[in-house]
C-alpha cells in the first residue's frame, strides 16, 4: 500500500490520528476480555511510540501473555516489512510480508498510513487498537491477572491528574516536539518547536534534582513516555532533528536519571540503538538524502548515576 506524504501544513508536521481504538478490558466487557495468549504485538523498536510498549509488556512480565513481532527498522514506499536482519522478524501468526495486511485484513478500505505499534486479536482475527497511549493503558492495567509483576503500578491513583498533565505537556514539546522541529520546513516553525523541546527539557531538570523519578520515588507511566525520547536523543535528535542547543548528556541531572532508567529492571533490553539510528538516517531521505549514518556517540549508559540517593 503507497504510504501518504507526512502532513504538512504552514510548514508544520501534523501526526495522523489512530484508525483503531478499541480496549482489552480485564472484565471482557469490551468485547476484548484480557487473555493469555491471545494478543500479539507488532512493533519496531525504532519507534519511540512502539518502544513504550514493549517497556510496559518487558516490566510488567507479559512476555508470556502477549506475543511480540519486531519489523525491519528500514521503512520504505511500501512501509513497515517482516524479515530478516540483525532483531528482524518474520510474521509468526499470518505469514505477513508488511504490516499494512494487518490494516487491510481489519479494514478493507483502509489507504491511511500504517503505523506502530499495533495491538493485534487472533481470535477475531483484528487490529484492536494502533494507538500507542492506549496500548500502553492496557498493559499497565488491564492485564493484571495473567501480568507475571504485580508489584508495579504505573499510573497511582494519587497521581493520575498529573500525570496526565505533564503526559500532555511532555507529549507536545518533546516526544512529538522533536519531530515537529525536524520535520518542520520553514525556519520559525522549526526554531518555536526546537525551542519549546529546551524549555520542557530545562524545566524537567530542575524537577529531577530532588526527586529520584518525575513523581518521588518510583517510575510510572510518564517516566517512561520520556525515557523513549531521551534514549534517542543523543544519538538522534541531535543531528537528525537539529534539535542541538544541548545534548543530554550535558543536562547532570537528566543524564543521571536517563541511565537510572536504562539500568531499571530489563529496560536495557528494550533498547536497540542500532534500530533505532538506522531507521532515522536510512528512512527519512528528505532530512538525510545521502542516508550515511554517523558513528557515534559514545553513551556510556552502564555508568553509575548515582541517583540511589534520591530515595
Ligand atoms: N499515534 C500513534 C503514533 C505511532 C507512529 O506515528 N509511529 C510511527 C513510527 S515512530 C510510524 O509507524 N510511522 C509510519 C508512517 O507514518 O508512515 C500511536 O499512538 O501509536
Amino acid at each position: 500500500m503507497a504510504q501518504l506524504p507526512d502532513e504538512d501544513v504552514g510548514g508544520s508536521f501534523v501526526r495522523q490520528d489512530d484508525a483503531f481504538d478499541a480496549w482489552v478490558t480485564a472484565d471482557g466487557s469490551s468485547g476484548f476480555p484480557a487473555e493469555t495468549g491471545r494478543y500479539h504485538l507488532y512493533v519496531s523498536l525504532a519507534c519511540p511510540w512502539a518502544h513504550r510498549t514493549v517497556i510496559v509488556r518487558a516490566l510488567k512480565r507479559l512476555e508470556d501473555a502477549i506475543g511480540m513481532t519486531v519489523v525491519d527498522p528500514i521503512r520504505d514506499d511500501a512501509g513497515w516489512r517482516f524479515g530478516d536482519g540483525p532483531g528482524v522478524e518474520c510474521d509468526p501468526l499470518n505469514g505477513w510480508t508488511y504490516l499494512s495486511e494487518a490494516y487491510v485484513a481489519t479494514d478493507p478500505h483502509y489507504r491511511d498510513r500504517v503505523t506502530v505499534p499495533v495491538l493485534w486479536d487472533t481470535v477475531t482475527q483484528r487490529i484492536v487498537s494502533n494507538n500507542d497511549d492506549h496500548i500502553m493503558r492496557m498493559l499497565e492495567i488491564e492485564f493484571d491477572d495473567v501480568a507475571g509483576a504485580h508489584d508495579l503500578d504505573f499510573y497511582p491513583i494519587a497521581h493520575q491528574a498529573e500525570i496526565d498533565a505533564l503526559n500532555a505537556t511532555i507529549y507536545d514539546t518533546v516526544n512529538n516536539g522533536v519531530y515537529r522541529a525536524g520535520f518542520a520546513t520553514e525556519q520559525s516553525v522549526y526554531e518555536a518547536a526546537a525551542r519549546d523541546v529546551f524549555a520542557t527539557l530545562d524545566r524537567l531538570e530542575a524537577r529531577l534534582a530532588d526527586r529520584r523519578y518525575l513523581f518521588g520515588r518510583l517510575p510510572v507511566e510518564t517516566d517512561w513516555r520520556l525515557f523513549v525520547t531521551l534514549i534517542r536523543f543523543d544519538a538522534v535528535y541531535v543531528g537528525h532533528f537539529k534539535c542541538n542547543l544541548r545534548r543530554i548528556v550535558d543536562y547532570p541531572n537528566l543524564w543521571g536519571y536517563l541511565r537510572d532508567l536504562y539500568q531499571f529492571r530489563d529496560v536495557a533490553s528494550t533498547v536497540n540503538l542500532d534500530h533505532i539510528k538506522r531507521h532515522y538516517y536510512l528512512t527519512h531521505g528528505e532530512i538525510n538524502p545521502t542516508r550515511i549514518v554517523p558513528i557515534g556517540p559514545e553513551l556510556d549508559l552502564a555508568s553509575a548515576h548515582g541517583r540511589e540517593r534520591l530515595g
